[in-house]
C-alpha cells in the first residue's frame, strides 16, 4: 500500500452551484500540491492521481430543521482512491463524484455513508489511474433518497424519435432536490397508509403491488399526494400539500403546494433531469439502447435502440405466464444513484400534461400548466414497449374521478 507524499497545498475554492440561482451546496475545495498550472484542468492525467481533495460546509437534514454541520472529506489514493467523511454522528451523507467541476449538473453518486463516530471510508472502484475526479458529501435524510444537484439541462427529445409533445428541446433550470432512489413500494406505502388512516386521513383505494419489496401501483394522482403529506407528517416534516389554509388528507381536490417542506411528487422536469442521471442528450438512463438486462419492459422488435435479445415481458416474469413488476433496486442505477427511471412502473409526476407546453414553460423550475384533464406520467412501465422508457417521453393519464391504472406508480422528492 503506497500513502500519499506529505507536502504542502494550495486551497482553491470553487462554487459548487450557480451563486444566483438555488440553494448552495457549500463549496468545493480543492487543494492540490504544487505542480505545474496546466495540472490544474479536469482532464485525464496520470500525475492527477496525486491530487489531494478536500470538501466541507454542506446542508444536513434533522427533521423539519435545516443545520448547518461541517462535513470533512478527505480522498487517499491507494490503487484506487478511498473517500473518508467525518461529521457528526447520526448524519446520513452521500458522496459524489465529478469529472466536470465546472458542470453543476454532473455530479455522480458513488455511495452513502452514516456517520457513527470516527471516519467512515468509500472505495471508488470506478476509478481509472489515468483519470481526474473531484469529491464531495452532502448531507442527505436518508439512504433511501439522493441529492439531484441544481442545473441547467437540456429536456425534450432531442434525438427526434419521440412525439411532438417531447419538442422543443430547451434548456430548463432546476433546483436541488432529493429523490426517492426507488419507486414508492408496498410494504412503505402500506406502512405510512396505516399511519394515515390512524390520523385522520382518507384514501379513494387501497394501494396494489406484488409484493413488499415491489413498487405499489394502482393508486390514484390524489391519493399518492395526501400519501405524501402523511409521510411528512409521519416524519415530523412540515407538509407540502395544502386545501386553502388546511392539511391535504381526505377527499379528491387539487391542492395548493408549499414547494419548501414536505415529501412531494416530482415536477415533470425535475422527473427528467433525474432520469437523465447527469449524462448529456442520451435515450435513456443509462445510454441510447435499452435490454432487459437494465429495465423492466416490453421488449419488441420495433425500435433499432431496443437491443434486448428476449423479447415480450421481462423473462423474470415468464414463470408466470404474465407480465409482472421487478423488486425496486433489481436493476442497476444510474448516475445519479436512481434505480427504476426507465420501466418497472410508470410514475405520476405533479404537473398536468399539455402538448405544447414547452412552446411556454418557464426557464427556472417549470412546474407545469395551472389547470388540466390529465396527470403527467413518466418512465414506462412493465407492460410498454422501449419507446416509452425512453427519458425524453411524455405520457399522461386522467386526472380526476379516482382514475388508476395498474402499471402507474410514484416516488417522492423533498426540497
Ligand atoms: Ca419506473
Ligand atoms: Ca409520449
Amino acid at each position: 500500500m503506497s500513502t500519499l507524499p506529505n507536502h504542502s497545498v494550495e486551497a482553491n475554492r470553487r462554487p459548487a452551484a450557480p451563486p444566483s440561482v438555488g440553494r448552495q451546496f457549500g463549496s468545493l475545495f480543492c487543494a492540490r500540491p504544487r505542480l505545474p498550472a496546466a495540472v490544474a484542468s479536469p482532464h485525464c492525467s496520470a500525475i492527477m492521481s496525486r491530487l489531494v481533495l478536500l470538501v466541507s460546509g454542506l446542508t444536513v437534514f434533522t427533521a423539519q430543521v435545516i443545520v448547518q454541520a461541517q462535513l470533512e472529506l478527505a480522498i487517499r489514493i491507494d490503487s484506487v482512491p478511498i473517500v473518508s467523511v467525518r461529521g457528526p454522528t447520526g448524519t446520513v451523507t452521500q458522496v459524489q463524484w465529478t469529472d466536470e467541476p465546472q458542470d453543476a449538473i454532473r455530479w455522480f453518486h458513488l455511495g452513502h455513508v452514516e456517520l457513527l463516530g470516527g471516519d467512515r471510508s468509500l472505495t471508488d472502484l470506478g476509478w481509472s489511474s489515468s483519470c481526474f475526479r473531484c469529491y464531495r458529501a452532502v448531507g442527505v435524510p436518508s439512504t433511501n433518497m439522493v441529492l439531484i444537484p441544481a442545473g441547467t439541462f437540456q429536456m425534450g427529445g432531442n434525438l427526434n424519435d419521440g412525439g411532438p409533445d417531447e419538442l422543443p428541446v430547451h434548456s430548463v433550470y432546476v433546483s436541488s432536490f432529493f429523490m426517492d432512489r426507488s419507486e414508492v413500494s408496498r410494504s412503505l406505502y402500506d406502512e405510512v397508509y396505516q399511519w394515515a388512516t390512524n390520523h385522520n386521513y382518507a384514501f379513494e383505494r387501497l394501494g396494489l403491488g406484488e409484493a413488499g419489496h415491489h413498487p405499489v401501483q394502482g393508486i390514484t394522482w390524489f391519493d399518492a399526494m395526501k400519501w405524501c403529506n402523511a409521510r411528512s407528517e409521519k416524519e415530523g416534516r412540515t407538509p407540502a400539500y395544502r386545501i386553502g389554509p388546511l392539511v391535504y388528507r381526505t377527499g379528491s381536490e387539487y391542492p395548493s403546494v408549499d414547494w419548501r417542506n414536505g415529501y412531494r411528487l416530482p415536477t415533470e422536469a425535475e422527473w427528467e433531469k433525474a432520469a437523465r442521471g447527469g449524462l448529456r442528450g442520451m435515450r435513456f438512463p443509462f445510454g441510447n439502447t435499452i435490454a432487459h438486462s437494465q429495465a423492466n419492459y416490453n421488449s419488441r422488435n420495433d425500435y433499432a435502440y431496443d437491443v434486448s435479445p428476449t423479447v415480450g415481458y421481462h423473462p423474470s416474469c415468464d414463470g408466470w405466464s404474465r407480465a409482472c413488476t421487478t423488486p425496486g433496486q433489481y436493476f442497476p442505477d444510474n448516475g445519479y444513484g436512481l434505480y427504476g427511471m426507465a420501466g418497472n412502473v410508470g410514475e405520476l409526476c405533479w404537473d398536468f400534461y399539455e402538448a405544447d407546453y414547452y412552446t411556454s414553460s418557464p426557464v427556472s423550475d417549470p412546474r407545469g400548466p395551472p389547470w388540466g384533464a390529465y396527470a403527467v406520467i413518466r418512465g414506462g412501465g412493465w407492460y410498454e414497449d422501449a419507446s416509452m422508457c425512453r427519458v425524453a417521453n411524455r405520457h399522461y393519464r386522467f386526472a380526476w374521478g379516482g382514475d388508476i391504472s395498474s402499471g402507474v406508480g410514484f416516488r417522492c422528492v423533498l426540497p
